[in-house]
């Protein structure tokens, strides 16, 4: 298949093109390169060191003799050059990941608000319109998120997508039907992802685009079969406040003898699927699309729940390092469950690498390796999701005093 991969330079975006382009596809990345000009914005750098993405397409040429192409476009800000690059290469399949994905940078200020909505929201419309536009049958596939059901402990698991209910109607009777589960966002960024969703119903219904949806839980690990094979194509992997995500940071946070920084009581419970898995279900979704006129396909992307406290223990046992227990910058439920469906990738074949795997040590072990290259000073979490959470968040788990929230 000719595939596009927009936001093919990202966390997931890299390994997903390396691992298509392995099974022989013909992948084309278009990408505005702007989670490197956050990392500028930020002050901070991935911690493994990151080639630009034309040097990383030339050394995957020089080890495969396969060629990814890159397109330097805005999804959000360019609507006629992707309507008129869709036009001229007519992809087979579009994986659309170009949007800005941390919760915290979308908390940051009213500005940081405002980016993250226009940026994803616009990014999302413009490449529906444009498959209209251009008459294009392209399968989409979408990363959205399990942050959509939010986190409250209904004492029901979580379907995938639907739920199904009874509606009593006036004539006595009750008429059943699937409706999206109530979109729960937490934060600026994850609501983008429920507004993604209600782009998706409605251009799927009125001009039947065929789209899946991915509601992918916290990615963790960094390496895949094929970003193993040299150096240069090494994963970017995070471990800043802002796009570190959990479980990462604290494999970072004890290889380099930091405190781990658990938020409030760590009783959040969340979803989880190691690297190797996400570019595996995005394959398999590519695989399966809908046909013409189905309804939107919602997989649930995660293979795995645990409670943030039992992570931060479990990391703790296995290297010795020290729990910091911080108080939570986020608006979150202190304590919550979460019991997830995700049959429908296991059916196809899934198998998921779990945590009891041995790749813990060797994402400890990545980190180890390029520890020269963290700053400590970029490690708390200093977005705060509301005004008065600021004033508490004044030290860093090292006792530092935090120069600003925002
Ligand atoms: N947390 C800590 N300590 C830390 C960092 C986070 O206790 O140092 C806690 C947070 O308060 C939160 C949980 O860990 O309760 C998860 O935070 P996270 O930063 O790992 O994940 P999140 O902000 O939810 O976002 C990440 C990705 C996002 C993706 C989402 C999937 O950045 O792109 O959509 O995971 S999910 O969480 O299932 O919604």
């Amino acid at each position: 298949m000719k595939i596009a991969v927009l936001g093919g330079d990202g966390f997931i975006g890299w390994p997903t093109c390396l691992h298509l382009s392995d099974a022989g596809h013909d992948v084309h990345i278009l990408d505005n390169l702007s989670r490197r000009w956050i990392d500028t914005e930020l002050g901070v750098q991935s911690l493994t060191p990151m080639d630009s993405i034309q040097e990383r397409t030339r050394i995957w040429y020089q080890e495969t003799g396969r060629r990814i192409h890159f397109h330097l476009i805005d999804l959000a800000r360019d609507y006629e050059i992707l309507k008129g690059w869709l036009a001229a290469e007519r992809p087979d399949a579009i994986v659309h990941f170009a949007e800005q994905r941390a919760a915290p940078y979308s908390m940051k200020s009213d500005r940081h608000k405002n980016y993250t909505v226009n940026n994803n929201v616009n990014a999302t419309h413009n490449l529906l319109n444009a498959l209209v536009e251009t008459g294009l049958d392209a399968h989409l596939v979408h990363l959205g998120t399990m942050g959509v059901y939010g986190y409250s402990t209904v004492g029901a698991a979580i379907p995938e997508g639907y739920l199904p209910v009874g509606v009593d109607t006036m004539a006595g009777e009750t008429v059943k039907q699937d409706i999206l589960y109530p979109a729960n966002p937490g934060s600026i960024y994850h609501m983008t992802k429920c507004l993604d969703q209600l782009l998706f119903q409605f251009y799927a219904k009125n001009d039947s685009l065929r789209i899946t949806d991915l509601h992918q839980g916290i990615v963790w690990g960094t390496h895949t079969a094929q970003t193993r094979r040299h150096v240069q194509l090494i994963n970017r992997f995070d471990y800043d406040g802002d796009y570190g995500t959990v479980l990462n940071r604290f494999l970072i946070q004890a290889a380099i003898d930091y405190p781990l920084t658990v938020h409030g009581s760590g009783g959040q419970t969340r979803a989880f699927i190691h690297v190797q898995d996400s570019v595996r279900c995005i394959e398999l979704a590519l695989q399966n699309p809908p046909t013409r006129g189905d309804r939107v396909k919602i997989f649930n992307q995660m293979t795995e729940t645990h409670r943030v406290r039992d992570l931060a223990e479990m990391i703790s046992r296995l290297t010795g390092a020290r729990i910091a227990w911080l108080p939570n910058p986020r608006k979150e439920a202190a304590e919550n469950d979460l019991v997830v469906h995700n049959e429908q990738f296991l059916e196809l074949g899934l198998k998921p690498i779990t945590l009891e795997e041995g790749l813990l040590e060797e994402v400890i072990d990545v980190a180890k390796k390029y520890a020269y290259r963290v700053d400590r000073s970029r490690i708390p979490a200093v977005s705060a999701w509301t005004k008065d959470i600021a004033p508490v968040i004044e030290r860093d788990p090292e006792g530092k005093r935090l120069k600003s929230v925002s």
